[in-house]
């Protein structure tokens, strides 16, 4: 086993970035990893943003030019959490030069840039060199643990997933446009954004491929003010800008078949007010059933159809405990972690899969999600037709 550090450069200074730059530094703090992460370089095309970010963040040093970055011999891993159209070139310039990389999700902006992805991880992994794609939310103990039980087969038979990723940051009208509502940015809407999580989550939690899906897309609000400062998520913008026009959805909603033959109803939408981040998932089989809100994301709850006649019902399962997939890194049970822990974990599970583990999900993986989310956008454009995932 190599000792050396693990020196890492992350592409982008906005929202993921940050929540990267406080994993890497938190991972090597509460698990062992076989190599320690060095924050070598944060990358941002924005100077004074770049500087800032670097030095809140504790990234060694910036840059604003990724090319010169990713052929550096002094870094091992590329992170790259920038808007969906900028990740095949930098992916694939990081994967040729021998790097690891970590990309932000979705893995592209559409199947044909992902599928160049796929090309490029599978010429590095024989190199040894890993790629892994960031769908955060596997790596939460409650959904982790949901897994497990449905993989031991407590749910017997799976017929029912559903699916429903709800958040309200863009329900205001006035609310400020971002690379988030560009469709040449970031491929698509709450579709892309939040939906693909949903769908990375069904499909890993049951084993089983959507196949085909049958779709709506909609878009309530057609244009918003242009922002006039770096704001988080929603906000109000400036009612005296010049207001930009919205070409992604505000909403999805997709009926979806499953290769094993279980039957999916999807949502996802930025519009739900009061809903802040419910990332939910309910999943049912022929022996029991789990249900899992992101609101409430230290708890999961179980279904047994083989309890007792007079003790069956939902129980709440607090995934705090240690038993649960990563939870004994941290707190005594019941103290609970947040969403920032979900990519401490992906660290940790990207740093010991460049140590050997198969890492999870691979670019072949997101590149399925990209497939689902294309047939859904086809399908909405027909009506709504049923549509096979090619
Ligand atoms: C915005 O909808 C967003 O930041 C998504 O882009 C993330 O993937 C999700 O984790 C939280 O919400």
């Amino acid at each position: 086993m190599t000792t050396s550090p693990l020196r890492v450069a992350v592409i982008g200074a906005g929202f993921m970035a940050r929540a990267h730059s406080h994993a890497w530094r938190t991972a090597p703090r509460f698990f062992d990893l076989p190599r320690e992460p060095q924050l070598s370089v944060l990358v941002s095309r924005d100077e004074a943003r770049g500087h800032t970010a670097a030095r809140d963040w504790g990234w060694e040093s910036w840059s604003d030019d990724w090319r010169t970055v990713v052929a550096r011999d002094d870094i091992d891993v590329v992170d790259i959490c920038t808007p969906g159209d900028t990740h095949a070139e930098i992916a694939i310039a990081a994967l040729g030069a021998g790097k690891h990389v970590l990309c932000e999700k979705p893995l592209a902006n559409d199947p044909a840039d992902a599928a160049d992805m796929v090309a490029a991880a599978d010429a590095a992994a024989r190199q040894g060199v890993v790629a892994m794609c960031g769908y955060s939310y596997r790596r939460t103990p409650a959904l982790a643990s949901a897994r497990r039980l449905i993989a031991e087969g407590a749910l017997g038979t799976i017929r029912h997933v559903r699916a429903q990723y709800l958040q309200d940051w863009l329900s205001d009208a006035d609310a400020p446009h971002t690379w988030r509502l560009d469709r040449a940015s970031a491929g698509s809407g709450a579709l892309g954004d939040i939906g693909a999580h949903s769908i990375d989550t069904a499909q890993w939690l049951t084993g089983e491929r959507i196949v085909g899906v049958s779709a709506h897309l909609r878009t309530f609000v057609s244009s918003r003010p242009r922002r006039s400062a770096e704001v988080g998520l929603g906000g109000r913008g400036d009612l005296d800008a010049e207001r930009l026009p919205v070409d992604v959805d505000d909403a999805a909603a997709f009926i979806a078949d499953f290769s094993g033959g279980a039957l999916g109803v999807f949502e996802a939408t930025r519009m739900a007010l009061g809903r802040r981040n419910a990332n939910r998932i309910e999943i049912n089989g022929d022996r029991g059933s789990v249900a899992f809100d992101f609101e409430r994301m230290n708890e999961l709850e179980f279904y047994s159809d083989d309890d007792a006649d007079d003790r069956r019902g939902f129980r709440t399962i607090q995934a705090t405990d240690p038993a649960h997939p990563y939870a004994d890194a941290w707190w005594p049970t019941g103290h609970g972690i947040g969403y920032e822990h979900t990519f401490t974990h992906q660290i940790v599970d990207f740093v010991r899969s460049i140590d050997g583990t198969p890492e999870s999900p691979s670019f072949a993986d997101a590149y399925q999600v990209q497939r689902v989310l294309a047939a859904v956008e086809e399908s909405a454009g027909d009506e709504g037709r049923r549509t096979r995932v090619r």
